[in-house]
């Protein structure tokens, strides 16, 4: 029965193989294009400011356009894109970022991108769709200029204690004063932190960014390091910073 374990040998390592990129793919934050199936297609273009730093865009493609053509956003902002097409089958890259996306009849495609760089990123169609195929482009302006948004919505409220779910972070750390490995965040927003290497320091915004961007720059004494790093987008620790300020 030589053949049936070579299938078993060949389905083990096709297994690994894609247990090993999915990993991946979380371990780096990357947002592979999706083609999203509960999302209806649509026909307007548009830019929607959900948090400070985080957008919703919605792209149509047509011949021979982007709609929207020109949006300006922060540096910094993280993106969640969707497009769709008005006609034929269109591509969408976004030059200078790993966006590559398909618009198919009928279909919304899916994609998250942080702009860090400021500049002007352009949009070009890489599917040929007819006689001004090479025409059809859009600008992404990532520029300071723009107004942030002042006062997170609720919905950032409601996000942040979602996000500490969604991250893991709640199988470390109670909401409710509870004893848990890392510690509680009930109270922990404005608290004094005695470090183990004997300073101090006040739990304000900085340092519970840098305790979720660098779990060992700052440990606490008495406690076992051991947080693992976790890819979270910088809009989401300002949600999950919003929302720790409410646990006092
Ligand atoms: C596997 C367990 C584990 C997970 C998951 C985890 N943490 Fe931690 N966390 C710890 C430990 C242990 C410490 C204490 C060590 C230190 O001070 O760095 C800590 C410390 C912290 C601190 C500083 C706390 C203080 O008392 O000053 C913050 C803020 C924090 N974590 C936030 C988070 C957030 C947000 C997440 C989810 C994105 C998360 N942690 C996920 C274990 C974890
Ligand atoms: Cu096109």
């Amino acid at each position: 029965m030589i053949e049936k374990r070579i299938i078993t040998a060949a389905v083990v390592f096709v297994l690994a193989l894609a247990g090993v990129i999915a990993l991946t793919v979380k371990q780096l934050g990357i947002g592979l294009p999706t083609c999203l199936t509960d999302v209806r297609p649509f026909l307007e273009g548009k830019v929607i400011d959900q948090a400070p730093k985080r957008y919703e865009i919605h792209y149509v493609a047509r011949m021979w356009r982007f709609e929207p053509a020109e949006i300006s956003i922060r540096p910094g902002s993280t993106a969640d894109i969707y497009l769709s097409t008005a006609d034929v089958t269109h591509g969408m890259q976004i030059v200078g970022t790993n966006v590559n996306l398909m618009a198919v009849p009928g279909a919304v495609n899916y994609a998250r991108v942080t702009f860090d760089k400021a500049g002007d990123y352009l949009v070009v169609c890489n599917e040929y769709c007819g006689i001004q195929h090479h025409n059809m482009a859009a600008r992404i302006h990532v520029t300071d200029k723009v107004a942030a948004v002042a006062a997170p919505p609720p919905a950032v409220l409601a996000g942040g204690r979602k996000i500490l779910e969604d991250q893991g972070c709640t199988a470390c750390h109670s909401l409710d004063g509870g004893a848990s490995i890392g510690g509680t965040f009930k109270g922990l927003y404005g608290r004094k932190r005695e470090l183990a290497n004997g300073t101090t320091v006040i739990a304000d915004d900085a340092y519970i960014r840098e305790s979720i961007e660098k779990p060992d720059a700052k440990i606490v004494k008495g406690v076992d390091p051991g947080m693992p790093p976790l890819p979270v987008p910088p809009a989401d620790i300002t949600a999950i910073i919003e929302y720790l300020k409410t646990l006092q």
